[in-house]
């Protein structure tokens, strides 16, 4: 096999240190080259004349630099190892460039993969506009260590404040993203996120009952009537667990969950489709014809449970599973579905006092495909199949083998014409497998290396990542030809075009998401960034406009026109409406009070100061509660509240809005507090005294007012003295 030359390799330059000249784009950290995916692509069919193509075709993108300034050509002859083109063409700056002041056209949502959390870009300049805590505790804000939030981490394992996670998925309408919410999975203890789109927080998150590895999630059907997960890894359902790996074949199993999504703070698993023991890896819903219909690709036919890379590769096909959830749900109805006793969690944050609960659920709906006939079908795919995804007009359904040499596509009329015509090759655990040359579609031959996920543009193009020869490849739905090829940066996993899994994408930018960015920035160490590119996608040829780092491991990305968010945002939240029991809404009704060995603290924080900002009282092993309550209502206007050697986080404070933290003095002494957010030209005199005693001292509990709060205690009634209790 011909060396691959990577680029800026076609210009004569040397191969930049860690890369292997003789792996096709080869990073030295390219994660997922294995054995068996070498061996596959070691065969010299196709990849020479592909590595040729995917050559002179990079040979051609680099011509079209030639148009590039001569500032850039200057640099890359300065630096001292050959740079990578850019590709980047004349009028790309100008594409990407928003004027300060100006807004982006798209928001766009890219997870933070093992960060836990949502990073949200604005589209076309790449700008970070805020990260939204999800399934990780944020020290930033206080998510998941104050008293209000930390319910929502609170799993059967108890509290999980980390997780991994991959796929964000906004609500849609009719098939179409619409901008309420933005759902997210987590990965490695199975949960599902709601973020409301008017606050850019995480409201509610369900745990995953019978389920290891929730990655296939949280895609929506088109009315967001559901949204799913399922299982990436088997393991033994129901009573008996302890049991030895090797009898994998017997007792692991996979689940399929379709998770009623429409209605915040009433998520639930409306049911469980019980699975033979593959790995289900992604999911995309059907849409159109397909309407009713859902897609999960899963690997690992083989039953491996050692040594997956190569045993879980040795099967020509593995399967999409094909769903008639409308089937399902009529199963359901006819009592098929047994209840399973289960452990799981939901916690939901109420609007108004934003306080989180979590609570228990007992019990799930489980459909064993043998009872419900026709529920699931196997669609034979090659080979280990990563993505699926749909197009927009509902009739195909495309794969990305990871280890195929084409892309699959099937065909949903044919697929259906299959099932009525029972054209089964072969029946697992209940589920007819279809015979694949009756739903194949097309394949799109020699696409590239490594095929994992596919967009569309919604005229007629579908775009496919290729890991292992990392790029971009645009080809046509219905000809399944290869039409254009774009060099990405490196190692791509998702791409994302907005709204390219729905029925009307945005079909003007692309995002392809790098696992690899050695070289292209600043170095910083042996751990950089992760990297997205952006992609003009209008012409006929792609255009890269854009490099941006990125926050973890974005796997997949959503992206939605601003305007159908920027104006129903919410600015602070109604002090009168806040229902939290510790809400203070004025300096006169702070408030201290001893219960036991708690002191709560009820302050509030405004500019610039808070009230009580001097208390005194406390001893050692008391366990202080401090309520804060910003009581500004203006937009943006956030105050922050921290105490020396606090173990946990600062709060931040929204206006209107009543956080708790929790502080346990372990030595006497004078601790200050502050506000750490710099909210006013004397935000640095915005901060107090809590003195700390020893245990047994009798130093009375006090904690002080401003003297106007005095004065108006002073013509208060009864109950606003004795609420300022203590208040000197
Ligand atoms: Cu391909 Cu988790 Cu969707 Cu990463 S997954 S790339
Ligand atoms: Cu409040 Cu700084």
């Amino acid at each position: 096999m011909r060396p691959l030359p990577v680029t800026g390799l076609a210009d004569g330059g040397r191969v930049p240190a860690g890369r292997d000249p003789a792996v096709p784009n080869a990073t030295g950290r390219q994660r997922g080259i294995t054995a068996p995916v070498a061996r596959a692509f070691d065969a010299p069919t196709s990849t020479e004349d592909h590595m040729s193509r995917l050559q002179s075709s990079r040979r051609l993108s680099l011509t079209a630099v030639a148009g590039a300034t001569a500032v850039g050509l200057i640099f890359a002859c300065q630096a001292a190892r050959p740079k990578p083109t850019t590709l980047a063409s004349g009028d790309a700056a100008g594409r990407v460039y928003v004027a300060p002041g100006q807004y982006d056209e798209f928001y766009s949502f890219l997870s933070g993969g093992f960060s836990g959390q949502i990073a949200v870009y604005g589209l076309p300049s790449g700008r970070l506009l805020k990260v939204v805590p999800v399934f990780s505790q944020n020290p930033e804000n206080g998510y998941g260590y104050n008293d209000e939030s930390k319910a929502m981490l609170e799993t059967t394992f108890g509290s999980v404040p980390w997780d991994d996670s991959h796929h964000p998925e906004l609500s849609q309408t009719d098939g179409v993203p619409d901008g309420r919410w933005l759902f997210i999975n987590a990965n490695n203890t199975p949960r599902v996120a709601r973020i409301d789109l008017t606050r850019f927080e995480t409201d509610e998150i369900l745990q995953i009952p019978n389920a290891a590895g929730g990655h296939a999630s949280p895609f929506t059907t088109p009315d967001t009537k559901y949204i799913v997960s399922a299982t990436r890894f088997s393991v033994p359902i129901g009573k008996i667990k302890d049991v030895a790996i090797n009898t994998y074949k017997e007792n692991f199993k996979g689940t399929l969950s379709f998770i009623s999504a429409n209605e915040p703070g009433k998520m639930d698993v409306a049911f469980q489709i019980l699975m033979p023991g593959y790995n289900y890896d992604l999911g995309h819903a059907g849409k159109g014809p397909s309407d009713g219909w859902f897609f999960f690709t899963s690997y690992n036919s083989e039953g491996a449970y050692t040594k997956l890379e190569v045993n879980a590769s040795q099967n020509d096909k593995d399967f999409i599973a094909a769903v008639n959830y409308r089937k399902a749900e009529a199963c359901v109805a006819e009592g098929k579905a047994k209840a399973m006793p289960a452990s799981y969690i939901h916690n939901y944050t109420d609007p108004k006092s934003r306080i989180a609960t979590a609570t228990r659920k007992t019990s799930v709906k489980v459909i064993d495909p043998r009872d419900c006939e026709g529920v699931v079908y196997y669609l034979p795919t090659p080979k280990s199949p990563h993505g699926v995804d749909v197009d927009p007009t509902g009739e195909y359904i495309v794969a990305g083998g990871k280890l195929a040499t084409v892309i699959p596509v099937h065909s949903f009329t044919k697929l259906a014409k299959a099932i009525a015509d029972k054209q089964f090759e072969s029946t697992v655990e209940g589920i007819p497998v279809l015979k694949y040359d009756a739903i194949l579609a097309g394949e799109v031959q020699k696409p590239g290396l490594g095929p994992l996920h596919t967009e569309f543009d919604g005229k007629g193009n579908a775009y496919t990542s290729m890991f292992i020869s990392s790029e971009v490849v645009k080809w046509k739905l219905g000809t399944w030809e290869v039409v254009d090829r774009m060099p990405v940066y490196y190692s791509v996993g998702h791409i994302m075009i907005p709204g390219g899994d729905s029925k009307k994408p945005w079909g003007k930018y692309l995002v392809a998401m790098n696992k690899i960015t050695k070289d292209r920035y600043l170095p910083t160490g042996p751990e950089m960034a992760q990297s997205a590119q952006l992609i003009d996608i209008t012409g006929e040829k792609m255009k890269m406009l854009l490099d941006f780092p990125t926050i973890g491991e974005p796997h997949y990305a959503q992206a939605i026109p601003a305007g159908m968010i920027k104006d129903k945002q919410v600015k602070f939240h109604s002090l009168a409406e806040n229902t939290n029991p510790h809400v203070v809404r004025a300096e006169s009704e702070a408030s201290i009070t001893r219960v036991g060995k708690t002191v709560h603290v009820g302050m509030i924080a405004i500019r610039s100061h808070f009230a009580p900002d001097n208390i005194e009282g406390v001893q050692v092993g008391d366990t202080v509660k401090f309520h804060v309550t910003n009581i500004e209502q203006d937009w943006d206007i956030l105050h922050g509240f921290a105490v020396l050697g606090q173990n946990t986080a600062e709060l931040i404070l929204q206006p209107g809005e009543t956080r708790t933290m929790t502080w346990l003095p372990k030595e006497e002494g004078i601790y200050p507090f502050y506000c750490t957010d710099f909210c006013s030209a004397l935000h640095q005199e915005m901060s107090g005294y809590i003195r700390v005693s020893p245990a047994g001292s009798n130093v009375p509990l006090v904690a002080n007012i401003s003297a106007k709060a005095r004065a108006q205690l002073a013509g208060g009634d009864d109950k606003d003295k004795a609420r300022a209790r203590g208040a000197r």
